[in-house]
């Protein structure tokens, strides 16, 4: 489906088509939900995965607990495979679940508002729809950052963000600068060391390095995973476990699984032979107070001869290079921004509006919080995946919006009374849940002290401090007693106060 009809009604809208509303969109089409509607601003599925195609892109966590439960994959080709694999394979879900024909492409929402007893949402292009519950699935990594450095705009040749990757600037022969140590510069540094003629990395912040390695799976493999499902299952679950107890366990708090990364960080980095390279590589931190970056090659390019680490930090871009507060002139043909992501943007720039008048954008400020993840008082039948404090360490996502999208199947099963209008969760619940949450949060990994896209406004941590199987046992089933329920027919009552509160 492309383009937009101007009025629609449906029971639910989908805001986004990656990994988050292809797992909304198959919960509610399992639960027999069929009036439902997808809008994606893009032309196509797969999210994040569409959108980042740069050099040596691929999954850091391992690919047979990265995909559904309900649709394990048997045939990843590698443990951490690229980009282009794992967006197929989404795409491949929605298509088997009958979503495509369920989704609009090129359709950008604007604004959302409650009113009463729908969410009434209008898009870019002048569209309206009105539904009975409204599922944000815009995803965490999704608005790029880019650095606020002098003279960025000067640059003479080709700069863009990661997520923007340029593919008609071939990096062949020319000289290549990348702002930022993060997931994705360690990923694009052994991707362009030997393809350019050097590259030049930018680094702030030093990280701690997991090795993680690479391995080819056999399609000896693929073929026993689908002669025998179950045993697809079980490696899925598996592999599922196995990063419960040691990945998630190690952020959550101290012991065995903590000091066993760490010591792997600490021999990854002895693999730097030249000790003056090897303090520089060393962060102040400990391992894990940010999201551990994963990879086998990193460190072996930036030993390269045509790799240069520079840790000095950037004074201005002038229009051939960048030069560093030492004074240094770093010349560049290519300007590479692995700069991260608005990591506190959730849905927004959406205007989300939910009773009388409350605006999300207002709620949350820097600051979001949410009821279990999901849910947020005060924005009825409204629903959030990977929302606020979601289990978003070093461990599948695919699981968590598998868990987040049942429970809102059920939430949303709840309009089906004729006597409700609306499913909000209700402000007393929320706040002591939130008060709870964030107590758990001292002995986590993130209360290290360093500065991570893991942190609100406040400084607090936005990840969630018990394990995943936690989280799924809280969303397990909804607790009607922690949510309100609102009367039908309060419509345009509802309707009034929010138009003039407008
Ligand atoms: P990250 O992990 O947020 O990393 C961004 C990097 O960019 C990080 O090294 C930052 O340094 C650096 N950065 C940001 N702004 C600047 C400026 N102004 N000057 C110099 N350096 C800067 O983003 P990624 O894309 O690598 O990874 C995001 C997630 O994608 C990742 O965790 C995976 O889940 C996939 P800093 O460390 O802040 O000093």
């Amino acid at each position: 489906m492309s383009g937009s009809q101007h009025a629609t009604d449906v029971h639910v809208l989908i805001v986004g088509a990656g990994m988050s509303g292809i797992a909304m969109g198959v919960a509610l089409r399992r639960a027999g939900i069929d009036d439902l509607l997808i809008v994606e601003k893009g032309d196509a599925v797969g999210g994040t995965w569409r959108e980042n195609t740069y050099p040596g892109v691929a999954c850091d966590v391992v690919a047979r607990c990265y995909c559904f439960s309900f649709a394990p994959n048997p045939a990843w080709s590698t443990w951490l495979p690229g980009g282009a694999e794992i967006r197929a394979y989404f795409e491949g879900v929605a298509r088997d679940h009958g979503l495509l024909e369920r989704t609009r492409f090129g359709v950008e929402v604007t604004q959302a508002r409650w009113a009463g007893d729908r969410w009434r949402v209008a898009t870019r292009d002048g569209g309206t729809i009105t539904a009975r519950a409204l599922v944000t699935a815009c995803g965490i990594l999704h608005h790029p950052v880019v650095p606020d450095i002098p003279g960025l705009d000067r640059f003479a040749g080709p700069a863009f963000h990661t997520a923007r990757w340029n593919h008609d600037v071939d990096p062949t022969g020319r000289r290549v600068g990348i702002i930022g140590t993060g997931s994705t510069s360690a990923q694009i540094t052994p991707a362009l060391a030997g393809v350019a003629a050097d590259v030049t990395v930018f680094q702030r912040t030093a990280q701690w390095i997991l090795p993680l390695p690479n391995r080819r799976l056999r399609p000896a493999s693929a073929a026993l995973f689908r002669r025998f499902p179950r045993l697809n299952r079980l490696a899925h679950r598996g592999y599922s476990r196995f990063y419960d107890w040691t990945f998630a366990e190690a952020t959550r708090r101290p012991g065995l699984q903590r000091r066993m990364f760490s010591a792997l960080c600490r021999w990854n980095l002895r693999r730097v032979r030249d000790p003056e390279l090897r303090r520089r590589l060393t962060p102040a931190d400990d391992p894990m107070c940010r999201r551990l970056v994963m990879s086998w090659s990193y460190y072996d390019a930036i030993q390269r001869p045509d790799v240069t680490l520079v840790d000095r930090r950037i004074r201005e871009v002038v229009p051939d290079g960048i030069v560093t507060e030492d004074g240094a002139h770093h010349p560049l043909d290519v300007l590479v921004l692995a700069t991260g992501f608005d990591t506190r943007a959730y849905m927004r720039p959406i205007d989300v509006v939910g009773c009388d008048g409350t605006r999300l954008d207002d709620v949350w400020g820097d600051t979001p919080r949410a009821y279990r993840t999901v849910a947020v008082p005060r924005f009825p039948s409204f629903f959030v995946l990977l929302g606020p404090h979601s289990p978003v360490g070093n461990q599948s996502l695919v699981a968590i919006a598998e868990v987040q999208a049942r429970w809102i199947t059920e939430a949303i099963g709840l309009l089906d009374a004729a006597d409700v209008g609306g499913v909000v969760p209700r402000e007393d619940v929320t706040a002591a849940y939130n008060a709870r949450m964030l107590a758990a949060m001292g002995d986590t990994a993130w209360t290290g002290g360093c500065d991570s896209w893991y942190l609100d406004g406040d400084g607090l941590p936005l990840a969630w401090p018990w394990t995943p199987r936690e989280h799924g046992r809280m969303l397990a089933t909804v607790d009607r007693s922690e949510l309100e329920l609102l009367p039908a027919g309060a419509a345009s009552a509802a309707a009034t106060a929010t138009a003039t509160a407008d």
